[in-house]
C-alpha cells in the first residue's frame, strides 16, 4: 500500500498481481495447519504422544482432516499464480483488454474462500456420516462456478481480440484445454458414489495431473517464454519453443489420458508394480511412451534457453507490445526498476499512456531512484512520494537457514540426536544472521 505508483489502485492492478495477492492470503491461512499436523506427527513418532495412533486413543482420521484442510487449499495455492499468468499473457496475445476484469478478481477470491470448505472430498471413502459427505459434495461442486467464470472470461477475450499466436500463447491455450478436462474429472470425483468406486485408482492420478500440470506447469512454461526477454534482454527461439510446446502437449495427453481409463478398470495407485494379465498393460505402455515425448518437449525448452543465453537476439524494452508496466523498463530492468516511478492512469498503461514509451520520466518531487535496491515509499491513501528506502542486498543467510532446518528435520526423522543438535544450533545462527541489523536498510 505504501510502495505503489501514483494512480495505481485496486481497479488498475494487473490481474497477475491480484492472483498473487489472493494466493498469499491463501498460503498464510493454509500453512499453519500442516505445520501443526507435521509437528504432532513428529511427537507421535518420537516422543510417545498418540494424536493419530488408535492404539493409544488417537485417531488417524484426524490426520486426514488436518492434512486435507491444508491440502485442498494447497491445490489452489499452486493454481492461482498460474491463473494470474494466463490473465497476464492473454490480453497481450489477444491485443485487447481482458474481458471481465472485476469478475476474474472476484472469482479468484471466491475460489480461495470456497477452497477452504471442500477438504472432505478427499475422504469420501472413509466411512464418514452421509450428511457430511453430501455437504462436502455440494461445496465441491460450487468451485466450478468461479472457475467457469474465469475460463469464459479468457475465452471471450481471445475470441473478440485479434490473437497473435506465439509460444507463450500456445502454452496458455494448452493450459485452458488441459485444465478444462481436469475441471471435468474433478466434479466427477466430487460425486460421492463415483468417488467411492475410483478413489485411490489411476483415475485420481489422471485428474491430479490434468489439473496440476495443465493448471500450473503449462502456464509456467508460458510465463517463461513471455518474461524471459524481460529478465535477460534476449529473445528465445519461437521455432524451438513451438516444437517444445507441441511435443509437451501431445506427450502429456498420451501419457495421462489413458490413466483415466486404467483407473476405471480398477488399477490402484500407490503400488510400485502389478501382476501381469490384469488388462492394464496396453494403457501403461501408451502412458510410458507419452511420458518420454513429454520429456523430449521439455528438453527443447532447455535447448532454447541455452541457445538464447548464448546468441538470442536483443529483446528491447517491449518485444510483445505488452500492456502492463514491466514493458516500460529496460530488459533486464535495473534493481530499482524505474528511476522515476510513472503515474498510472489506466489498467493497460502501456497502451493508453504514450508518454511511457519515452525513455526519460521526470522524477516525482525530485526523488529519483538511482542505484541498487531502492524503492519509493509513498503515502497510503494517495500514493504521494515521501521517501526512498534502501532494501537489503541479497545475502546467503536465508539459504543457510533453510539448509540447517533441513538437517534438523531429517536428523529428527532418523533419530540422529547429535546431528539434530547441530541442525538446531545452525537454525538459530541462521535466524540471527538473517535478522542482524546491517545498517543497510534505511530511509532518506
Ligand atoms: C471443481 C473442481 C474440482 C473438484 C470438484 C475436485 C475434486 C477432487 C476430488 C473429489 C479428489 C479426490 C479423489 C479421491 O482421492 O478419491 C481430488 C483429488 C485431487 N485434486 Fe481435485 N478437484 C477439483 C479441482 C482441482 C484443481 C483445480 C486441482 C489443482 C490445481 C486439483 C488437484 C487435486 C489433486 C492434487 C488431487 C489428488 C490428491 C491425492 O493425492 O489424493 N483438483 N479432486
Ligand atoms: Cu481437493
Amino acid at each position: 500500500h505504501n510502495m505503489r505508483a501514483k494512480g495505481m489502485g485496486w481497479g488498475r492492478m494487473p490481474l497477475f498481481v491480484w492472483s498473487m495477492l489472493t494466493y498469499s492470503y491463501l498460503l498464510v491461512a493454509a500453512l499453519p495447519t500442516i505445520a501443526a499436523a507435521a509437528t504432532m506427527l513428529l511427537t507421535d513418532r518420537h516422543f510417545g504422544t498418540d494424536f493419530f495412533d488408535a492404539t493409544g486413543g488417537g485417531d488417524p482420521v484426524l490426520w486426514q482432516h488436518l492434512f486435507w484442510f491444508f491440502g485442498h487449499p494447497e491445490v489452489y495455492i499452486v493454481a492461482l499464480p498460474a491463473f494470474g499468468i494466463a490473465s497476464a499473457i492473454i490480453p497481450t496475445m489477444a491485443r485487447r483488454p481482458m474481458i471481465g476484469y472485476t469478475y476474474i478478481v472476484l472469482a479468484e477470491m471466491a475460489i480461495a474462500l470456497i477452497g477452504f470448505g471442500v477438504w472432505v472430498h478427499h475422504m469420501f471413502a472413509d466411512g464418514l456420516p452421509g450428511l457430511t459427505l453430501s455437504f462436502f459434495s455440494a461445496s465441491s461442486m460450487m468451485v466450478v462456478i468461479p472457475t467457469g467464470v474465469q475460463v469464459f472470461a479468457w475465452l471471450a477475450t481471445l475470441v473478440t481480440g485479434k490473437p497473435i499466436l506465439r509460444t507463450s500463447g500456445l502454452f496458455v491455450l494448452g493450459f485452458i484445454f488441459i485444465f478444462v478436462i481436469g475441471g471435468l474429472s474433478g466434479p466427477m470425483l466430487g460425486l460421492v458414489p463415483f468417488d467411492q468406486q475410483v478413489h485411490d485408482t489411476y483415475f485420481v492420478v489422471a485428474h491430479l495431473h490434468y489439473v496440476l500440470v495443465g493448471g500450473s506447469m503449462f502456464p509456467i512454461f508460458g510465463a517463461f517464454y513471455h518474461w524471459f526477454p524481460k529478465m535477460t534482454g534476449r529473445m528465445m527461439s519461437e521455432t524451438l519453443g513451438k516444437t517444445s510446446f507441441w511435443l509437451m502437449f501431445i506427450g502429456f495427453n498420451v501419457a495421462f489420458f489413458p490413466q483415466h481409463i486404467l483407473g476405471l478398470l480398477g488399477m490402484p495407485r500407490r503400488i510400485y508394480t502389478y501382476e501381469a494379465g490384469l488388462g492394464w498393460e496396453v494403457g501403461n505402455l501408451i502412458s510410458s511412451i507419452g511420458a518420454f515425448v513429454l520429456a523430449l518437449g521439455v528438453l527443447f525448452t532447455v535447448i532454447a534457453f541455452v541457445r538464447s543465453q548464448r546468441s538470442g537476439a536483443p529483446a528491447g524494452n517491449d518485444p510483445w507490445d505488452g500492456e502492463t508496466l514491466e514493458w516500460a523498463s529496460t530488459s533486464p530492468p535495473p534493481a530499482y526498476n524505474f528511476a522515476a516511478i510513472p503515474t498510472i492512469r489506466s489498467k493497460e498503461p502501456m497502451w493508453d499512456q504514450p508518454e511511457l514509451h519515452e525513455q526519460e520520466q521526470k522524477p516525482a518531487l525530485g526523488l529519483e531512484l538511482a542505484e541498487g535496491h531502492q524503492v519509493l515509499i509513498t503515502s497510503v491513501l494517495d500514493a504521494k512520494p515521501q521517501a526512498i528506502a534502501h532494501m537489503p542486498h541479497a545475502n546467503p543467510w536465508p539459504f543457510a537457514l533453510t539448509m540447517a532446518l533441513l538437517v534438523l528435520a531429517y536428523a529428527i526423522l532418523l533419530d540422529a540426536w547429535l546431528l539434530a543438535g547441530v541442525g538446531a544450533v545452525g537454525t538459530l545462527v541462521g535466524l540471527a544472521g538473517w535478522f542482524w541489523p546491517s545498517g543497510e536498510t534505511q530511509e532518506t
